[in-house]
């Protein structure tokens, strides 16, 4: 049969190979969802698993860049960037293969490799890697089955070519083209409600603990202790200052888990490890059932720029840290304190710091007498009054190991330097909240306002000048504890229109004024920025 094209010699339209290579790597990440979601280890997905570990290998510069463009939303932007990146990959795979089925599956398991190596990583092997392995017979299986049937349309349409050219009148096939059509359409549809069911399947399981349910059981958490109540005028909330206390859902969120652990307080262990007389292990309801103290601590992240959002203030409840550790019995020699989470996240805090009696510390339960939010590390964390979060802040707490600065946690394995000595208190430093950037305001007595910070040591004085003009003091807010912010406003008359720049600064009670050298956050290491925050404004 002259002109005759057999399966074996058929070319793939562009389309349907590119689709089937789209589809099987869908279909692939999807069931590897789906296992993940059974076996409830998000970090058993592959997709998850590869973003994890690339977060894990971006440099520090670049995340700080993903934090300062895309705030809390960096998260989805790189899941979205991946899942591009992934889209083409497979379309690449359907490309190469549109006569042999070979190319394509070389680059199917190629992807599956990196996928699985991954999960070996993330979750460590063991029953986790059924999530890749599934993942990689599914892309594989489905890879190959929309392949044939691709080759199988063309070859029928080849056939229905050569046909009508032959006899212009009247195919004797008429429905074969028709089939082999509908074949592969029935094919990568049924393949794409599939891949979508298992991830939505695999989302939906993952979520079959119920870390709400838990956190009711919980309940409210009533201190023994009780903060001292929050004095009216701690804050100039009408002049556009933050509230004194952050409501929980508003305080900042910076961490490394592209999704939030879904932990449960009913299995929730804390273990206190290494260099101690005797090892402790507490579940939630041994904490809880302690005396409960609760500390107002106004927490900020290393990576907060000159102005911005990354510091935040809340009524933490629980356990004095230095009651466990005692209780533990800290053995000589021990330097750092190592908080750990159950999917192998670290950061160590430098013992000499969290030891003295003044110190503030606590292994917190809850937040503003609630139970901890989840993406402030329900059930256990850790708050250091005074520390940046990255060498103290410990959410999702599982053990605290005592040991020494030879070991490095998550980010001096980074790159990041843990030298005792490198770790600095959060800077002093102060913010302009109103005006705003650009902000239109009428000439006349214009007012101002903002916060500062200096934990452990606390604020003496906030001076702000417009237009490089004198120094004026501004009046502060009544202070609560030296681990908190405090508010400033001042009034000043401004009458002449047009744009005026406004500088601020802050003096701790040790007599240091900031430093108008300006430095970024990481410079390269984490010391946290310097210089002075000014905003521009209209005076109309
Ligand atoms: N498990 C875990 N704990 C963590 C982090 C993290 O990435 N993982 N990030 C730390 C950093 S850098 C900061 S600034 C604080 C932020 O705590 P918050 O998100 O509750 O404000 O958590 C710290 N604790
Ligand atoms: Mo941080």
């Amino acid at each position: 049969m002259a002109g005759m094209t057999s399966p074996e010699r058929a070319v793939a339209g562009r389309v349907v190979a590119g689709l089937a290579g789209l589809l099987a790597v869908a279909a692939a990440l999807a069931v590897g969802h789906l296992v993940a979601g059974m076996l409830l280890a998000t970090s058993a997905s592959p997709y998850l698993a590869v973003g994890n570990a690339a977060i894990d290998r971006t440099p520090q510069p670049v995340k700080e860049f993903a934090v300062a463009q895309f705030g809390t939303s960096d998260k989805m932007v790189l899941l979205l960037g991946m899942a591009v990146v992934l889209a083409l990959v497979g379309l690449i795979a359907g490309l190469v293969s549109r006569r042999r089925v070979l190319p394509g599956l070389i680059v199917i398991v190629a992807l599956g490799v990196v996928g699985g190596l991954a999960v070996l990583e993330q979750a460590g092997g063991g029953l986790a890697l059924l999530a890749p392995v599934a993942s990689l017979l599914v892309g594989v299986g489905v890879f190959w089955w929309l392949h044939r049937l691709g080759l199988r349309r063309a070859a029928r349409r080849g056939a229905d070519d050569a046909s009508a050219s032959r006899e212009p009148t009247a195919s004797a096939e008429p429905t074969a083209s028709a089939l082999g059509r509908r074949g592969f359409l029935a094919g990568s549809t049924a393949v794409a409600a599939g891949a979508a069911l298992s991830g939505v399947g695999g989302t939906l399981l993952a979520h079959r603990t119920d870390v709400a349910a838990s956190r009711r059981a919980v309940g409210t958490l009533v201190p023994a202790v009780p903060a001292p109540p929050i004095p009216p005028g701690a804050d100039f909330a009408e002049l556009g200052t933050p509230t004194f206390i952050t409501p929980s859902p508003e305080f900042y969120r910076v961490d490394v888990n592209l999704r939030v652990p879904r932990l449960l307080a009913e299995d929730a262990r804390l273990r206190i490890t290494g260099m101690v007389d005797r090892e402790l292990e507490f579940g939630f309801a041994d904490l809880r059932d302690r005396r409960l103290v609760e500390r107002t601590i106004t927490m900020t992240c290393v990576s907060n720029y000159v102005g911005g959002p990354y510091v935040s203030t809340s009524n933490f409840v629980g356990v004095p840290l230095r009651e466990l550790l005692d209780e533990a019995g800290v053995a000589p020699g021990a330097t750092q304190l190592v908080g750990r989470t159950a999917d192998g996240f670290s950061l160590g805090t430098p013992l000499a710091w969290v030891l003295p009696p003044e110190r503030e510390a606590l292994v917190a339960i809850g937040m503003n007498r609630e139970p901890l939010l989840p993406e402030h590390g329900f059930p256990i964390r850790v708050v250091v009054a005074g520390l940046y979060g990255y060498v103290s802040a410990t959410k999702w707490l599982s053990e605290l190991e005592l040991t020494t600065f030879d070991f490095d946690p998550y980010w001096e394995q980074r790159g990041w330097d843990n030298d005792p000595e490198g770790i600095v208190r959060i800077k002093t430093q102060s913010r302009i909240d109103a005006p705003g950037s650009f902000e239109q305001v009428p000439a006349g007595a214009v007012t101002f306002a903002g916060i500062a910070w200096a934990q452990t040591v606390g604020i003496a004085t906030v001076e702000i000048r417009v237009d490089g003009g004198a120094w004026l003091v501004t009046e502060l807010s009544t202070e609560v504890n030296v681990n908190t912010w405090r508010m400033w406003r001042a009034t000043m008359r401004i009458a002449e229109p047009g744009a005026h720049t406004v500088e601020v600064r802050a003096t701790d009670k040790s007599g240091d004024t900031q430093t108008p050298m300006r430095a970024a956050p990481i410079n390269p290491g984490p010391d946290g920025a310097t210089g002075r925050h000014s905003v521009t404004f209209t005076v109309t």
